[in-house]
């Protein structure tokens, strides 16, 4: 890849060509996919990266946007070489002038500086997840992420008032202006939100914000069957208006946590089910906790913790948080983030380990998710990494059960081989068609979604 043409357009500090460097965005997360590649371009405007992609577009170079790395299905990783295009630069986040209850941000803004400038102004941002110091905005709407909040605030995708991208041509197109209503035709951010770097590279958004809740509590189950904490986790989303997480986890995954962190196991560890409840909202969630059916609920259930100050919540919320850092420890996993419905959470829970044992009895299963969402993380330790027959196994129950191959990580590459277990061939056509529009050479994250 000669790309001293194109440092004469933008410049030479725009391209990196130290290896020492790059090394550092050549894989995502998981560690699962290595790729390679001999440059990453790092723009600090939308302007650059137009420059870029037009040059890159004329010269068939194939370009993999980049944004905070920590995606989990090999979604940003050049595994044939492709030019990196990393938004990390660009990280300005403004107010709209009258509008506090929205905010401008580019792509390259962290999640976490998103909160922390809604918080300032008295608001609060409704998508987070544990990986919120590094994950980009501009990633973030790339994979329609989801996180904790998804039960009060709905994912990315909800949050999204306009955005701003440069298509592979290099050609700028939406913007960041918020009107309450706008039904100009086609609405630019839904096509965007989840596309996966595959039709345009996302620069700027125009993001929703939230009255900030008064105060905060986290309450901790143990319990002993599935079906409870699901009919826990039922009543609790749908009936107490300050519930905005509901999370799940198991005996295995905790115990694996406090090992590695060398933290007391709650209850003895003596629990199979764990349910974490974040409810938040004006002064009083504990009264209305307590004095509501909720309350009883906790009253007649033996193993409750319940933290109302910033530090027992953030000691609780560890149970659930380590999970893919203690995980992760172990090797390199499979990731299998996917959508149950609800009746058939207690069977797929019950079931999936099995499974993944037939395909292997030294492979090892650490369920845990998002409960009021139905949305399940399968982590599977023990397959090697190009070993994809416990990948289409559990693919193929979920999809059995009716359920989503992805819930909220994305397709990238792990799961591009499975779209059919969701999307019907005119649907897989369509969107083949939608990305011809968008990116006719086809340079934006070859691999990604479809199938090479
Ligand atoms: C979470 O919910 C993230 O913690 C990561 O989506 C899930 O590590 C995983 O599989
Ligand atoms: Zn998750």
């Amino acid at each position: 890849m000669n790309l001293e043409p194109l440092k004469a357009i933008i410049g030479p500090n725009v391209i990196e060509e130290d290896q020492d460097i790059i090394s550092g965005a050549t894989s995502d997360w998981t560690r699962r996919y290595q790729g390679h590649s001999t440059a990453l371009a790092l723009p600090t405007s939308t302007s650059e990266v137009a420059e870029i992609l037009k040059w890159c577009s004329s010269n068939r170079i194939s370009v993999v946007p980049q944004g905070g790395n920590t995606g989990m299905v090999g979604g940003g990783v050049p595994m044939h070489g492709e030019l990196i295009l990393s938004l990390k630069k660009m990280t300005k986040i403004e107010f709209a002038e009258g509008t506090p209850s929205q905010l401008i941000a580019d792509a390259g803004a962290t999640l976490s500086t998103v909160q922390r400038e809604a918080t300032k102004n008295g608001r609060m941002y409704g998508v987070d997840f544990a990986a919120r110091e590094s994950a980009t905005i501009g990633g973030t709407i790339a994979t329609n992420a989801g996180g904790h909040h998804v039960i009060r605030y709905g994912d990315t995708r909800k949050q999204l008032i306009s955005v701003e991208a440069v298509t592979a041509e290099g050609i700028i197109v939406g913007d960041v202006r918020g009107l309450a209503k706008d039904n100009t035709g086609y609405h630019l951010p839904s096509f965007l939100c989840g596309s996966e770097g595959t039709l345009a590279v996302i620069t700027r958004a125009r993001l929703r914000l939230w009255p900030q809740p008064e105060e905060k509590v986290v309450v901790l189950i143990g319990l002993e069957s599935v079906e409870e904490a699901l009919d826990i986790a039922r009543l609790f989303t749908s009936t107490n208006q300050d519930t905005q997480a509901c999370e799940i986890f198991f005996r295995n995954g905790l115990a694996l946590i406090c090992k590695r962190f060398d933290i007391e196991p709650l209850w003895g560890g003596k629990h199979s089910t764990y349910l974490l409840f974040e409810f938040a909202g004006p002064k009083g969630v504990i009264e209305r906790l307590r004095t509501s059916k909720h309350g009883q609920v906790l009253r007649n259930t033996e193993s409750v913790a319940i933290a109302e100050d910033g530090t027992s919540r953030s000691r609780l919320w560890r149970y659930r948080s380590l999970h893919t850092e203690a995980i992760s420890d172990l090797g390199i996993p499979h990731k299998l983030d996917v959508t149950i419905p609800h009746h058939q959470l207690p069977y797929f829970i019950d079931t999936v380990g099995s499974i993944v044992r037939e395909c292997s009895s030294d492979n090892e299963t650490y369920l845990f998710g998002h409960a009021g969402d139905g949305n399940i993380h399968v982590n599977v330790i023990g397959p090697d990494e190009n070993d994809l027959t416990t990948d289409k196994a559990v693919l193929e129950f979920v999809s059995s059960l009716g359920g989503s191959i992805s819930a909220e990580h994305g397709i990238g590459r792990a799961k591009a081989a499975y779209l059919h277990l969701r999307r019907t061939p005119e649907e897989v056509k369509l969107f083949k068609d939608l990305k011809n529009v968008f990116d006719p050479i086809g340079i934006l994250n070859p691999g990604v979604i479809f199938s090479e």
